[in-house]
């Protein structure tokens, strides 16, 4: 769990995940304003804070550093915000035990609705429509949504993807899909629900326009490191 001033919903958040589907729970607090690691630490959750506030993808790094080394065979994100549902965790790594996805991704875009029912603003559906739209069209592929913040690694995906070279911020999450894509790691997407709330922490309009540049500037960042005219070391092995 990436956490950022999650005190509120993390207890929640973790008491809803089943258990019997994890042997850790790593909460990273990014130096969190509110009391997020003394409250992981309260629910005897592994809890790293941060000397320093780095942002999202930061955050991100140091989970998947610290799961690799735990030993994971197979890792969730999971925000602790409650907007994702941890009861449906069985089906987000279902794909990485049977072998047929190093990625999973939990889209909100695949069944008819299911963003705006969650609550999802209206404007945030368009610019996610809008942002997968080109990225499909710069990896070929046809992904309901490239945005969501539920997801699942393996760790042979951890281990070839240099996600260290990734933006601290929420761009981090569109560098992966583009790498699981360049490194040819299969991605699956599994259905599921959203849930917007006062509590849940989200992205405003401005984070979310430096979002979208940083998505479209990646998109174009691959398609110049594909055609060989300007090599990328987020695409290097
Ligand atoms: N804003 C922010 N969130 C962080 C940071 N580090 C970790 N997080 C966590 O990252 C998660 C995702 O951030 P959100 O602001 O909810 O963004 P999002 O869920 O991707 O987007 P929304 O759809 O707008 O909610 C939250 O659960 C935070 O606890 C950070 O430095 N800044
Ligand atoms: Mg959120």
């Amino acid at each position: 769990m990436p956490a950022y001033n999650a005190a509120k919903t993390l207890e929640d958040t973790f008491r809803a995940i089943p258990p019997g589907y994890y042997d850790e729970v790593v909460v990273v607090d990014d130096h969190s304003g509110d009391d997020t690691a003394e409250r992981a630490r309260r629910l005897d959750l592994k809890a790293i804070r941060h000397p320093h506030n780095v942002g999202y993808g930061g955050n991100q790094k140091t989970c998947y550093m610290e799961a690799l080394r735990d030993g994971a065979d197979i890792v969730v994100m999971l925000h602790p915000d409650g907007q994702y549902d941890p009861a449906i965790i069985p089906e987000m790594i279902r794909p990485i035990q049977e072998g047929t996805a190093d990625m999973v991704l939990g889209s909100r875009m695949m069944r008819p609705g299911a963003a705006a029912r969650g609550g999802m603003p209206v404007w945030k559906r368009a610019a996610n429509r809008f942002l997968t739209a080109v990225e499909n069209l710069a990896m070929r592929r046809r992904f309901s949504e490239c945005h969501t913040g539920y997801r699942a690694y393996s760790r042979r995906f951890l281990e070839t993807v240099p996600f260290l070279r990734n933006a601290n911020g929420f761009v981090f999450d569109t560098e992966v899909i583009f790498q699981a894509v360049h490194f040819g790691l299969p991605v699956v997407e599994v259905p599921i629900s959203t849930r917007y709330f006062a509590d849940a922490s989200s992205v405003g309009f401005a984070t979310g326009v430096v979002y979208g540049l940083g998505t479209l500037l990646t998109a174009l960042r691959f398609v110049l490191h594909r055609w060989g005219i300007v090599p990328c070391a987020k695409f290097r092995p």
